[in-house]
């Protein structure tokens, strides 16, 4: 009876909106006016990348349902499991359900206008987190993600810091295409010719996966391959190359032959930082439930909200870890 009763009143305001040429933000506003007026659960669909692609997801994910549960919003989380077509299918049947916030995370930053289109028409505000699409400005509502750019600029600095004899690197991207794997990867490539460093191995690793990361670096090995730096793009596979560098008993870390480089900063990784396994990771903050929970607030009360906010990051060495830090750790 109550959606019946939203509906109805979105349509009629829908209507006389259109009748006197309101913009789609209007819509949005009257959409979520309507939604407040009929006191409603705030619907917010969530299109996320896999369930669990790694460390860092599973405590992104956990991080949506436990603020949005906390906001009394009510949650439709779909998965694109690996397929970038499905998370367009998905994404498009929440906006036939008529969702009143639609949250993307892409498993691929590009093939996204149709959905921003359809959203916008449907007047139902479009917001990117973790991972910034190639969508124009007029496409989004607003966007809470990480810069990848930044991210793997910190690590190409640190490296060429250590000022190491000689940089024979490989490389562990992410999924393929992903703005996070595109930063990342670009950055190293970028460093790599900037200082004449060698880019050994560069191959993405579908679905940031461990194990496929430890076959990487252990088929390295067994070819006989020279390498000094493994430059991982996530936590997971960093573990999966330590893995295999275990099996051949090739030292890595602090003290090791080969510098081990990575991404998220989960909290066993951070651990490993301060036992000396990892030298550097560069965080990368997964905790977006509540940031987007503050957004959809603001919008729901016709405020204001920063368009294009970038999480505040760091990085962890060696040098500069201690056990508080890591105790402190939220993921
Ligand atoms: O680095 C990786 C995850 O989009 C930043 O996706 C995220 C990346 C993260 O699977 O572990």
């Amino acid at each position: 009876m109550k959606k019946l009763l939203s509906l109805v009143l979105v349509l009629t305001l829908a209507f006389s909106l259109a009748a006197c040429g309101k913009t789609a933000t209007e819509t949005t506003a009257a959409k979520a006016d309507a939604t407040a007026k009929a006191g409603d659960k705030i619907v917010v669909g969530i299109v996320q990348t896999n369930a669990n692609e790694s460390d860092w997801r599973t405590a992104n994910t956990k991080s949506f349902n436990e603020a949005f549960a906390a906001a009394g919003f009510e949650t439709k989380m779909v998965f694109g499991e690996g397929d970038h077509a499905k998370q367009i299918s998905e994404a498009q049947l929440l906006i036939q359900e008529e969702v009143d916030y639609l949250v993307v995370l892409g498993l691929q930053s590009a093939g996204w206008e149709d959905v921003a289109k359809a959203a916008k028409e449907a007047g139902i505000p479009f917001i990117m987190a973790d991972r910034k699409l190639e969508l124009s400005e007029d496409l989004y509502t607003a966007m809470v993600c990480s810069d990848f750019a930044a991210e793997g600029a910190k690590a190409v600095d640190w490296l060429k810091a250590q000022a190491l004899a000689s940089y024979n690197i490989v490389v562990l991207g992410g999924d393929t295409g992903s703005s996070a794997q595109l930063g990342r990867s670009k950055a190293i490539e970028d460093g790599a010719k900037a200082n004449s460093w060698t880019i050994v191995f560069n191959q993405n690793m579908k679905g940031w996966d461990e194990t496929l990361a430890k076959q990487a670096v252990a088929d390295l090995i067994a070819a006989g391959t020279k390498f000094n730096v493994i430059y991982a793009e996530n936590d997971n596979m960093a573990r999966g190359a330590c893995a295999a560098l275990d099996a051949a008993g090739i030292t890595y870390g602090k003290t090791g032959d080969v510098k081990i480089i990575s991404f998220d900063a989960n909290k066993w990784a951070l651990q490993n930082v301060f036992d000396g396994k990892f030298n550097l990771d560069v965080e990368c903050n997964p905790l977006h439930g509540p940031r987007i929970v503050e957004l959809i607030n603001k919008l729901a009360a016709g405020e204001a909200v920063e368009k294009n906010a970038y999480v505040k990051e760091e990085m962890f060495d060696t040098a500069t870890i201690t056990q508080a830090i890591v105790d402190a750790r939220a993921y």
